[in-house]
């Protein structure tokens, strides 16, 4: 018997074991991805994922070269208003310096 399992409090006493309804749902997941473009600055986009994505100069590097090379590129994974929240953040501090850096969501 898991603490998942119940016994019904007017269970008869046959020993029968009731799966507990979950009362919690995971939520879902949502990937914020960067797009390639011809000029907003590499160094720029390093800055970008070390500032909003928490990454390590090395991974801002490698995530920055991947979406230069092949067009788009993963920053993180995060639930829905924090995804949301990111996006925001990376382009409007990519207009404030005049770049059309895109950063999007998609739903894992
Ligand atoms: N392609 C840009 C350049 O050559 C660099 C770049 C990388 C831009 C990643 C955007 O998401 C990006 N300056």
């Amino acid at each position: 018997m898991s603490d998942k399992d119940v016994i019904r409090k007017d269970d008869p006493g046959t020993g029968t074991l009731v799966r507990a309804k979950p009362k919690t749902k995971k939520p879902s997941m949502y990937k914020v991805l960067l797009l390639n473009d011809d000029y907003t600055p590499m160094e720029f986009v390093v800055h970008v994922l070390e500032h909003f994505f928490g990454k390590s100069h090395a991974d801002a590097m490698r995530i920055m070269l991947h979406v230069h090379r092949r067009g788009v590129g993963l920053c993180g994974v995060y639930t829905y208003e924090i995804a949301e929240t990111k996006v925001n953040q990376v382009v409007d501090f990519a207009r404030r310096h005049e770049y059309p850096l895109q950063c999007t969501l998609e739903k894992e």
